[in-house]
């Protein structure tokens, strides 16, 4: 099957209870059972919902993978990941990654003895530089966020293949549509569906896919006994959005290139992160392994001058100024102060997360009006 026809059947079925076409919203905490244990498979909505188990049975159709979670926000399905592991264990991640993933790693678990260490990841040679006997995880985000840096998934799962290493792929910005981790070699593929895959800024929600079994029943013990799972209605959401997700996604990467040509030609600007420009240092690698090159795109200005970036995003009329992405509206954010600003100064400056970089997710919108707004606003700096 097509990913458009699987997007839209994706968890889709009448509802055996009555024929419903939309899998209904089973706002129910939970379930009669006829004696003890004598139930229709649900006894407690943290263990299992129906409006949840649609929405997981389509998430798995997405990656192709066997199995799908879903949990109440990204970051709580990063946290069971990272759960999978014990003290001593080392993870290699990228060294661009969403600010709050490594928050967590930092602040949450690096105390609870598992040692993160943030490496360019563009690099196999670095990555396989940094592999200690006591390395358990590479944690890999492609195109990262916010610098859009591509990453050879085969590359890196080629390289710790047999080594006991697990991989796992935060596919956000890429979305299944764009690029199938698992089929890289990936073990594990987590999403913010926040983002894409809910796709209209209002809902927050994580997934898992994966098809090894028995990581997914410990991933599923983990879910259970601590608790980060979404509830009907926000399960019900994501499933909709889902549906449109082939078709947004063709509009995102249209709008996207878009709004990178301009900005490349543009006088003010220094430099444009897209990994559809040619002259991207990760091009070749994302004409490999994505079907397109996304709709999330991040720029500098000549002179790198925080103020002018302000001066800028606070000019733009269309672009909304907000933290997140991947909605049907263009948003537009400043890394260092606003999704980023957990990472310290003189490493996040390190990384190349310049003051005046500015990340732009493109919407759906015309794209001449886009273009538009980013004009008049660039003419006020
Ligand atoms: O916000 P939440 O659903 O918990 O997802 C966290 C997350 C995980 N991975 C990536 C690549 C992300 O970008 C995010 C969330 N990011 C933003 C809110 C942002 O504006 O970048």
């Amino acid at each position: 099957m097509k990913f458009g026809t699987k997007a839209v059947q994706s968890g889709n079925g009448p509802d055996p209870a009555t024929g419903a076409v939309m899998t209904p919203i089973y706002q129910t905490s939970t379930y009669h059972q006829a004696s003890p244990g004598q139930h229709k498979g649900y006894e407690y909505s943290r263990s299992g919902n129906p409006t949840r188990a649609s929405l997981e049975t389509a998430l798995a159709q997405l990656e192709d993978a066997r199995f799908g979670l879903a949990f109440s926000s990204g970051m709580g399905a990063e946290d069971a990941i990272i759960k999978l592991l014990k003290p001593g264990d080392e993870v290699i991640c990228t060294n661009d990654l969403y600010g709050g993933s490594y928050r967590m790693f930092v602040h949450i678990f690096q105390p609870l003895g598992i040692r993160f260490r943030f490496v360019d990841m563009g690099s196999t040679e670095q990555v396989a530089a940094a592999l200690t006997p006591a390395t358990r995880m590479l944690w890999i985000e492609t195109p990262t966020n916010p610098l859009i840096k591509i990453i050879d998934i085969a590359a890196l799962t080629q390289l710790v293949k047999g080594k006991g290493i697990l991989t796992v792929v935060d596919n956000t910005f890429a979305t299944p549509y764009l690029q199938s981790p698992l089929k890289l070699g990936a073990d594990i593929v987590v999403h913010s569906a926040t983002k894409y895959l809910a796709g209209h800024s209002d809902v927050v929600l994580g997934a898992i896919m994966l098809d090894d079994e028995e990581l997914r029943n410990r991933l599923f013990f983990i879910q259970k006994s601590c608790g980060a799972v979404p509830g009907p209605m926000d399960s019900f959401l994501t499933l909709r959005g889902i549906k449109t997700l082939h078709v947004r996604m063709e509009r995102h990467c249209q709008n996207a290139a878009a709004v990178a040509q301009y900005l490349a030609g543009h006088p003010k600007v220094a430099v444009v992160n897209w990994p559809g420009l040619s002259e991207h240092p990760g091009h070749a690698v994302a004409r490999k392994q994505m079907r397109a090159f996304g709709g999330m795109l991040s720029f500098s200005l000549k002179g790198d001058s925080q103020a002018d970036a302000f001066k800028l995003m606070e000019k733009l009329r269309i672009f909304t100024l907000a933290e997140s992405l991947g909605g049907v509206e263009s948003l537009i954010g400043h890394p260092a102060t606003m999704t980023h600003a957990s990472i310290p100064e003189a490493e996040r400056l390190k990384a190349g997360l310049s003051n005046s970089l500015i990340r732009i997710s493109a919407g759906i919108e015309d794209a001449e009006d886009l273009l538009a707004d980013l004009e008049q606003a660039l003419a006020a700096v």
